[in-house]
């Protein structure tokens, strides 16, 4: 009988670790307007129509540049999805999880096709900085080839 437990609750410790192990932290994203903070859902991200495929060029440190297809949401029409009023701001900070941040201008944000938040490339979603990927959510910057300011792992969007 005692026997029994004893095995039971091994297999029951065992589905737990594996239930541990098998859960990825969920993809997150928030927007930060002074005190009031957005959480940005993932799952409109994935299935917003204002998504679109571009193709770009990944030129990661110590690496031939490489020929990609990206897709993301123009960022402009994300924060428009948000109802945020772009025309209010002037600067837009992007944290990352790893400490990374950039500043763009609004001007820059509302330049035609240029900065998007990604969440695909070559039709695979983005992985997170755990996993080995550039994502969850990377932010692209077209008309920036040398990719400085592309930041990977984007967590935060602070509009001031
Ligand atoms: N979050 C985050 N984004 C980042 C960086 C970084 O260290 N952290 N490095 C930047 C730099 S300097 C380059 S060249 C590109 C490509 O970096 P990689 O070569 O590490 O892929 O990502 C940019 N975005
Ligand atoms: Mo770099």
């Amino acid at each position: 009988m005692i026997k029994k437990n004893v095995i039971k609750n091994i297999i029951i410790v065992c589905v737990l670790m594996l239930l541990t192990a098998c859960s990825e932290e969920k993809a997150s994203l928030i927007i930060k307007i002074e005190n009031e903070v957005t959480e940005v859902e993932t799952d409109n991200i994935y299935s917003s129509t204002d998504a679109i495929d571009f193709p770009a060029v990944v030129r990661s440190s110590g690496q031939k540049p490489v020929e990609t297809e990206y897709k993301g949401i123009e960022l402009i029409k994300l924060l428009n999805e948000n109802r945020v009023e772009a025309d209010k701001f002037t600067r837009v900070t992007f944290n990352a999880s790893d400490g990374y941040r950039i500043i763009l201008d609004m001007e820059e944000i509302k330049e035609q096709s240029n900065v998007y938040l990604c969440f695909e490339r070559d039709g695979e979603i983005l992985k997170s900085k755990q996993q080995g990927g550039n994502g969850p959510f990377q932010l692209i910057i077209r008309r920036d080839p040398f990719s400085q300011r592309w930041i990977k792992h984007v967590n935060e969007i602070i509009l001031e």
